[in-house]
């Protein structure tokens, strides 16, 4: 018996990804969307984003896989309970993220942002350096990403906190869980790095009240979803210098609309939604590790807790 996938994404991921499972599960009938003979025979959809109408077009869709590591774009709450939902444990996704993590970490420790402004106006002025255990930098959110980008700014000397919704233990890392501990993990971090998913519980997490806990002069690196944070709330600190520097991947509208503020502040760096993205070599072998584990009846790897949303 085969198994009937649907792939909705780009040509050239398709065609990689269709030999991949071509080459693994010759068992597995491949459809890139929206070429489909018979839609009624789709049990497994790979997808960022749903076709409209998936529900009445696929009755017998039993398992949606992202091909990103956040689910939040699915629409959870629309997705009927007895379709499974699967986030993306891509190790290419860690990586680049723990790469993107560090750079940025590195760049605000060490001033290039500021450096980068002084070049404008020809301006020589070297600003003292501090040791890398003195800075502080606050994971919020230790999950899959989280515990790996933690990891990486260890390696490289920094003070390590990190902030979760269940309690964590990690070693060399000050774990601290819930909002009850939030005001003292936010106290004592001088580089926040967002990367909780979107849930009704984040969404607008990054706001006045919380940001002005983290120390003065503390930076914040939001690659997490653009609607956790409040902007106008951030430029508010900016401006005042209660917070130096902000770097931002992602945004409640994107691509950022051109006219946006956020876009000529001089303290802010914006990046279009590239801090970790999805490697289709090292994401086509998770699928199909996980299309193995559906065709065995055995639990997938990544799935989302419909109740947490994440
Ligand atoms: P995980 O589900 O593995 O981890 C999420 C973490 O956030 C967990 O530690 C979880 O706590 C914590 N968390 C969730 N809700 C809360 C809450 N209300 N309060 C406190 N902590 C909370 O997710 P990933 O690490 O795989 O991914 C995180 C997010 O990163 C994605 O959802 C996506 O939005 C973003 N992302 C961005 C990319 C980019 O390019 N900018 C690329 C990839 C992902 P607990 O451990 O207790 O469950
Ligand atoms: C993801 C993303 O969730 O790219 O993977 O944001």
């Amino acid at each position: 018996m085969t198994t009937h996938v649907l792939f909705r994404g780009p040509q050239s991921r398709n065609d990689n990804w269709r030999t991949l499972f071509a080459d693994a599960l010759p068992g597995v009938t491949w459809y890139h969307w929206p070429n489909i003979e018979d839609k009624s025979a789709i049990e497994l959809m790979i997808v960022w984003k749903l076709p409209r109408d998936y529900q009445q077009d696929y009755p017998n869709l039993k398992v949606i896989f992202s091909v990103g590591a956040g689910v939040d774009q699915l629409d959870l709450a629309s997705v009927p309970e007895h379709i499974q939902v699967v986030r993306m444990l891509d190790p290419g996704i860690v990586k680049g993220m723990s790469e993107f993590i560090a750079m940025h970490v590195l760049n605000i420790h060490r001033d290039t942002f500021s450096y980068i402004n002084a070049n404008k106006t020809c301006t020589w002025q070297p600003i003292p350096t501090m040791e890398n255990k003195q800075r502080r930098i606050g994971v919020f959110g230790l999950g899959h990403l989280g515990q790996a980008a933690a990891k990486t700014v260890l390696e490289l000397g920094f003070s390590v906190n990190g902030w979760s919704r269940s309690p964590k233990k990690m070693e060399q890392v000050n774990c601290f869980s819930g909002e009850a501990e939030l005001p003292t993990f936010l106290a004592q971090t001088d580089i926040l790095v967002c990367l909780v998913p979107l849930t009704p519980d984040t969404r607008g997490i990054l706001n006045i009240h919380t940001l002005s806990q983290l120390p003065k002069g503390a930076s914040i690196i939001n690659v997490g979803r653009g609607e956790q944070l409040v902007p106008d709330d951030l430029l508010t600190l900016l401006n005042q210098q209660y917070l130096a520097y902000a770097v931002l991947d992602v945004f409640d509208i994107e691509p950022l609309p051109e006219t946006h503020p956020l876009w000529q502040h001089s303290n802010v760096v914006v990046t279009p939604h590239i801090a970790a993205i999805t490697q289709d070599n090292s994401a086509g072998q998770v699928l199909v590790n996980n299309v193995q584990r559906y065709i065995d009846r055995q639990p997938l790897a990544g799935l989302v807790d419909r109740k947490l949303g994440y």
